[in-house]
Order: C-alpha cells, then sequence, then structure tokens
C-alpha cells in the first residue's frame, strides 16, 4: 500500500525520468536510442523499474505510467529529430497490459498526433511473454503497427521459453539477444554457440538483430566478426538523462 501511494505520487507529481542509451550500428553510427524509466523517490534516491514496474501491473497503475514514458520518450524524440540529432528510432519497452489493452493503438496515435512524432522514429520493444499471453491478438496489432510505420523489436531474446515457430507467423522486425548471453560469449563455448545461432536465424528470417549488455572490447569484436549488426551496452553510453545524451551526441564527430 505505501508503494502504491508513493508510485501514485511519482506519476502525478514528476518523480519519473527517461533516460536514453544510445544503440550503434557496426560502423558506429547512432542507429537509434532505447528510453529506460527511473523513478527518482524523494527519500530512497532512484529506483530501478525492476522493483517499480511489476507492481505497477499489479495495481493497473502501469497504464497512466506508460502513458506517461510513451508521451515523454515520443517529444524527446521529436526534440532531438528536429534538432538533427536523431535519424533513426526511440525503442520504448512495453508491458503486457499496455500493449494488450484493446485502447493500446488508440492511445499509441494520439501520442504521436500530440508530439508529431513521426512513426518512422519509433520502436516498440515486446517480450516474448507478451507475444505468448494472446498470439492472435498480437498479430493483429503487430500489423497494425506495421501499416502505421513503427517498428517492432523481440526484447531480452532467448529467456522466455517460447517455442521458434512465433519468429515465422508474427510481423516483428528486430531482435535483442539478451545480455546473459552476452556476457560470457568470449569466454563460454555455449554462450558463443547460442549468440552465433541467434544471429544466423535472425539473418535467415531477415531480422535486424542487436547484442545488449556490451561492456567490453572483446564481446563487441566478436559479435561483429560474427554478424550482429547493433550493439548497445556500457562499452559505449549508458542510460542518461535527455541534457547529457544531447551533449553526448553532439560531441560526436
Ligand atoms: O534500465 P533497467 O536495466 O533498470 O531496466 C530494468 C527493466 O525494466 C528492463 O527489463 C527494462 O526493459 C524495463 N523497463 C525499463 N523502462 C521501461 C518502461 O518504460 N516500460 C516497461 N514496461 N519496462 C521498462
Ligand atoms: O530488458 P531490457 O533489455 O529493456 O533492459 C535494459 C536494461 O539493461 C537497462 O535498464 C540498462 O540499464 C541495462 N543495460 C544496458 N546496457 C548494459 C550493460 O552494458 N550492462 C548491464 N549490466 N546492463 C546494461
Ligand atoms: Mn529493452
Ligand atoms: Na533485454
Amino acid at each position: 500500500v505505501m508503494l502504491r501511494n508513493d508510485l501514485q505520487e511519482a506519476i502525478d507529481h514528476d518523480q519519473l525520468v527517461l533516460h536514453y542509451q544510445p544503440l550503434l550500428d557496426a560502423a558506429g553510427r547512432i542507429d537509434g536510442l532505447e528510453a529506460l524509466v527511473r523513478w527518482r523517490h524523494p527519500v530512497k534516491g532512484f529506483i530501478s523499474p525492476a522493483d517499480f514496474i511489476p507492481l505497477s501491473e499489479e495495481t493497473g497503475q502501469i497504464i497512466p505510467l506508460s502513458r506517461w514514458v510513451m508521451a515523454q520518450a515520443c517529444r524527446d524524440a521529436r526534440t532531438l529529430v528536429d534538432q538533427g540529432l536523431l535519424a533513426g528510432r526511440m525503442a520504448v519497452n512495453l508491458s503486457p497490459m499496455q500493449f494488450h489493452r484493446p485502447s493500446f493503438l488508440a492511445t499509441l496515435r494520439g501520442v504521436l498526433d500530440e508530439t508529431g512524432l513521426p512513426p518512422s522514429h519509433l520502436e516498440l520493444e515486446l517480450t516474448e511473454g507478451i507475444l505468448m499471453r494472446d498470439t492472435e491478438g498480437a498479430i493483429d496489432i503487430l500489423n497494425a503497427l506495421n501499416g502505421m510505420g513503427i517498428s517492432t523489436a523481440i526484447d531480452d531474446f532467448g529467456t522466455g521459453f517460447s517455442s521458434l515457430g512465433y519468429l515465422r507467423t508474427l510481423p516483428i522486425d528486430k531482435i535483442k539477444i539478451d545480455r546473459t548471453f552476452v556476457r560470457d560469449v568470449t569466454a563460454s563455448d555455449k554462450d558463443a554457440a547460442i549468440c552465433q545461432g541467434v544471429i544466423t536465424l535472425a539473418r535467415e528470417l531477415d531480422l535486424r538483430v542487436v547484442a545488449e549488455g556490451i561492456e567490453t572490447r572483446d564481446q563487441h569484436d566478436y559479435l561483429r566478426r560474427h554478424g550482429c549488426e547493433v550493439f548497445q551496452g556500457f562499452l559505449f553510453a549508458r542510460p542518461m538523462p535527455l541534457e547529457a545524451l544531447i551533449a553526448w551526441l553532439e560531441a560526436r564527430p
């Protein structure tokens, strides 16, 4: 109850902030950004979404929270596009309840209208769990997103215990290899095999592939050598507030 009331405060009183992490292509150019929400608690400091997104799903507070995230991410993306600092897409993480609500697409259209962000600059990150919950419904929504020009990525790929068959039927654009496979890719033959397998799979299915959680040169070199196209991780940049991101982008050649 305590946290629930606190979270309502956070939503109502500007305690939520978005940090942005760049994604880079194999040549080191900015491929896109990922929006990651944080709660700047007046007493407890920064709280990770891992600690309040699940709670907000239980209480239904995920709905206003998600709407705020979507609007803020689109507004900031619009600012970056206008300043010539973002040519690619802003990726926003979705929660299951948000995605499967009947009003999801209407809300999304409303946010795009309100912020003026062209849909060609938006990407949505979904987990396997979201897609497994109601696959028929998910296909309809994904087709609608496609039609709007919004791209979609499967986040945390490989952690969901789901069949691979859905990759054949679902119209998605990108796979993000979970960082637990990337971590030991240069030390563990098994993790290397998994990463190589996912990269091959993505290529055969005409999906883009991202490696998350790149922390070392070796991880980056290895995955680049094996055909991975896009990279995200602390080696390049940590998630940062908009002001810091703008400075970071402007300082690049
Ligand atoms: O940024 P961090 O590593 O603390 O994120 C922890 C988890 O929270 C990740 O799984 C990430 O996908 C998720 N997350 C971050 N921001 C959002 C958001 O705006 N909405 C949802 N649904 N999940 C988010
Ligand atoms: O589930 P999702 O992939 O959306 O989670 C993204 C989270 O991963 C973000 O909260 C971000 O803080 C975290 N992250 C991003 N890059 C790295 C990294 O290089 N190492 C680690 N450990 N975490 C990372
Ligand atoms: Mn993500
Ligand atoms: Na992930």
